[in-house]
């Protein structure tokens, strides 16, 4: 395992820009998910800080309009949702792999319960009690974002119940964990443990008081330990100008349109999160597979970028 390392010195960003820059801001849990990641495979990255509520100026000329938190920029390259991230990540850095126990489909599923209803769990028990104390700019674009009223009495009258919910998330990772292994998948930590982990890391960071929930068992306290203790890789900060001026200089790599795609190849397409943050990007489809989507953009002060979506959780419209 490795220990987060922070430079004691400015990088000079010429020489020692790390290839992967993520962009996200500290308190993001989908960040955390893949800092997590980054921290599994060892790996130096450039923390580029966004802001976590609209306007992102430095943010969505990289993806398009896509303003969700985290995105992954490697050179002209621009990687959209965790769950691409996390798979890109294990594509070009393969080893150590995420993937410790072979289980590879079904740890990319289970992003599906941890990014859904584990995560719904933890934003209701979270906000449901911060209700009056978060900041109401923070509300009115998290309302935009999600099309739906930031209601505090309903969040107030449901935390038993997403309190119940809750609970019983974190008695499958417990059940998980009862035959003494260390890790989700066994002894060695990889995606799954990164994917249920966030979630609970949310809670201990944004609403301290609920953490019990998870605390009071020590096998999922331990193991949150655990995974807690294996960091972030080695983090170096990087400046939003300095984000764009690495993917104004650089070019996109090649990319392959899916035989079934072979209509929309060429073509002008949007993408958008069938979810949340729907905002539709459009771009020319330059790459797919069951996995993914690029599209290229073309924008007045960068150049050519690639912006890559996975296909689950996202509409593609010709
Ligand atoms: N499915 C997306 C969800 C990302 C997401 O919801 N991120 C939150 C922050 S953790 C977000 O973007 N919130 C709105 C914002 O930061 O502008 C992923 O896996 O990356």
């Amino acid at each position: 395992m490795r220990a987060e390392a922070t430079p004691p010195f400015a990088l000079d960003e010429d020489h020692d820009m790390p290839d992967i820059l993520l962009h996200h801001y500290d308190n993001s849990p989908f960040s955390e998910k893949v800092r997590v990641c980054l921290g599994i495979k060892g790996l130096a990255w450039g923390a580029v800080e966004q802001p976590v509520i609209m306007p992102k100026p430095q943010l969505v000329p990289l993806t398009g309009g896509y303003r969700r938190i985290p995105v992954m920029q490697i050179g002209a390259d621009i990687y959209c949702d965790s769950m691409l991230i996390v798979r890109e990540l294990e594509r070009r850095f393969p080893d150590p792999t995420l993937f410790p126990d072979g289980n590879r489909g079904l740890a990319q599923a289970l992003a599906l319960w941890t990014d859904r209803s584990l995560f719904q769990a933890a934003v209701a028990v979270i906000f449901g009690n911060l209700a009056e104390h978060v900041d109401p700019a923070f509300i009115k674009d998290r309302e935009a974002l999600s099309g739906q009223p930031f209601d505090t009495d309903r969040m107030r009258l449901a935390i038993p119940h997403m309190e119940a919910q809750l609970r019983a998330h974190v008695a499958l990772i417990a059940e998980q964990l009862a035959d003494g292994r260390a890790f989700l998948g066994g002894d060695r930590p990889g995606l799954a443990d990164a994917n249920a982990y966030y979630n609970l890391w949310f809670i201990r960071n944004a609403f301290p008081p609920a953490s019990g929930i998870f605390t009071d068992d020590a096998l999922v306290s331990d193991w949150v330990g655990r995974v807690a203790a294996i960091g972030h890789g080695t983090r170096s900060p990087v400046s939003a100008d300095a984000a764009l001026a690495v993917a104004r200089d650089a070019v996109p790599g090649s990319s392959t349109v899916a035989r079934r795609d072979a209509a929309l190849a060429g073509k002008t397409v949007t993408v958008a999160a069938d979810d949340y943050g729907r905002d539709p990007i459009a771009g020319t489809l330059v790459g797919s597979s069951d996995h993914h989507v690029a599209i290229r953009r073309e924008c007045d002060d960068l150049g050519e970028v690639v912006v890559h979506f996975p296909r689950i959780g996202f509409v593609i419209q010709g």
